[in-house]
């Protein structure tokens, strides 16, 4: 028997990661593989990059790593001075310098390898590319023509911040969800849990609740919130475990609104309450 958890999209967020921490030991997982995005949205980015590599965990590149490992190289985004990117531009301050070469170290892949099971591929977002993602609402050919060149048939993704467990004509195509901050309009931390039973793999999507409130609190109390309306973008994500960022960013563009005025957040809070279902 082997027992792995694969865990992702833990985004700075130390009290879902504990949590999840807690659930291993329940969940008698003997392997851990941590499938990208330890950083960025929440402010304990510091904390759990501390977290995870003082574990024997496995760790797989996310595209916030690569985009983190990026920015510290002097190749930002062309508006990386703007209020907008304040939070994130904080968090990344807060890391000692050698944390950027452990980021850009990470390897894009992990394939797990049990013998006599068939081999499992582990990547952040797909094969191909860190933030192509296997999604959920996608089709069973979109998915296989995603995965159409690579040699492996069960496949696991993170990205999407919603796990998935399905069966398509060609594969098994698993996603992790994510730990700090799920789209699913499941609050919990959500990870997968892959059994080899010495017959097959089975899979397990696994949930640790964690008390958000309280970490909502501390973002307030430590002066996160006030960084940027971006943070209280991150904020409302993990209220309401749905996704936000790019649905606000298109709303700004499309109202030539500012993106960093909290009366914009505001505006689109309403708008979204009153006129949208995600
Ligand atoms: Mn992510």
């Amino acid at each position: 028997m082997a027992r792995i958890a694969i865990i992702s999209d833990i985004h700075g967020n130390l009290p879902a990661l504990e949590a999840v921490y807690a659930d291993l030991a329940q969940a008698r997982a003997d392997q851990v593989i941590v499938d990208g995005d330890l950083v960025g949205r929440g402010p304990h980015s510091a904390e759990v990059l501390e977290f995870v590599a003082g574990r024997k965990w496995t760790v797989v590149q996310g595209n916030h790593e690569a985009f983190w490992t990026m920015c510290a190289r002097g190749m930002p985004p062309d508006d990386w001075d703007d209020g907008w990117w304040a939070p994130t531009r904080l968090e990344m301050q807060r890391l000692d310098r050698s944390w950027f070469d452990w980021m850009a170290a990470l390897p894009f892949q992990h394939i797990i390898e049990v013998p006599g099971a068939p081999k499992v591929q582990v990547v952040h977002g797909s094969p191909n590319r860190l933030n192509e993602g296997l999604y959920a609402h996608e089709r069973d050919h979109k998915l296989d023509a995603i995965l159409a060149k690579t040699p492996y048939s069960i496949v696991v993704g993170a990205h999407t911040h919603v796990p998935m467990n399905r069966h398509t004509p060609n594969h098994w195509v698993l996603n992790s969800g994510s730990v700090g901050s799920p789209f699913n309009h499941d609050p919990a931390a959500q990870y997968l849990l892959l059994t080899w039973t010495r017959q097959n793999w089975q899979a397990e999507i696994r949930r640790a609740e964690y008390d958000r409130d309280e970490l909502l609190r501390q973002w307030h109390n430590s002066g996160y919130w006030d960084t940027g309306v971006a943070a209280q973008v991150f904020a409302y994500e993990i209220e309401t475990a749905s996704f936000h960022f790019w649905h606000y960013l298109r709303f700004c563009k499309s109202y030539n609104v500012t993106p960093d005025d909290p009366e914009s957040f505001a505006q689109y809070r309403k708008d979204f309450a009153t006129n949208y279902v995600f």
